[in-house]
């Protein structure tokens, strides 16, 4: 059976990509499944350097063909940030997602709205004795004060879709896996995945 190892210790993302490449006939492996505890450090300058780097560190631990997905929220009244810093944006060490969530709030609060932001994915494909192929996906929207919706992950909650009036957390996840920065990355990824699967 033909395998890919889903390169990521976020749970949030495992969850979403799961379901996002189950069209795909092959075996999807966690590194739960086979007892992979791997912490890549996430030194690079991009996301394309973060994500080659997960998906070749995966994919040498293990010998099977990993998909890693680097991404991050980018607000423009903040320039840009946190984006590529997404997961750490927050002083304090140990911070978990409300605590980070909240920061961010605080730092917006004297900044004319709309607040307006794009989530990004860049997903990295590793395979032995294959070049790394990198694709991409945004998503685009605005932060709103006041958290809304319990699904997703990370900053879900303060991510609204003007035009639906939702935010991604009050998305049920089939609706968030069509319209996500990480759904327009995997759609990208897909052709890549059956050529080297040869499906
Ligand atoms: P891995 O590196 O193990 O995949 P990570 O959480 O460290 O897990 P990233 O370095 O790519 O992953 O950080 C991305 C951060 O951006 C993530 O932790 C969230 O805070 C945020 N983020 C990315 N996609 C998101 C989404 O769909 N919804 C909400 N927040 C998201």
């Amino acid at each position: 059976m033909k395998k890919l190892l889903i390169a990521t210790n976020n749970k949030g993302k495992v969850i979403e990509l799961q379901d996002l490449l189950k069209e795909l006939d092959v075996e999807l492996i966690t590194p739960a499944d086979i007892n992979l505890d791997l912490d890549v450090e996430e030194d690079g300058a991009t996301y394309s350097e973060n994500a080659a780097k997960k998906a070749l560190a995966f994919a040498h631990a293990s010998g099977l063909v990993s998909l890693a997905d680097d991404s991050g929220l980018e607000v423009d009244a903040l320039d840009g940030a946190p984006g590529l810093y997404s997961a750490r944006y927050h002083p304090k060490p140990g911070a978990n997602d409300a605590d980070r969530r909240a920061y961010m709030l605080e730092n917006l609060r004297d900044k004319p709205r709309p607040w307006t932001a794009h989530f990004h994915a860049t997903i990295a494909i590793a395979a032995p004795n294959k070049d790394v192929q990198i694709v991409e996906g945004n998503c685009y929207g605005e932060i709103i004060p006041e958290e809304r919706g319990n699904n997703g992950f990370g900053y879900d909650p303060i991510f609204l879709f003007p035009e639906l009036n939702k935010t991604m957390a009050e998305l049920r996840m089939q609706k968030k896996n069509r319209l996500s920065h990480r759904a327009k990355a995997v759609m990208n990824a897909l052709p890549i995945l059956r050529k080297l699967f040869g499906l």
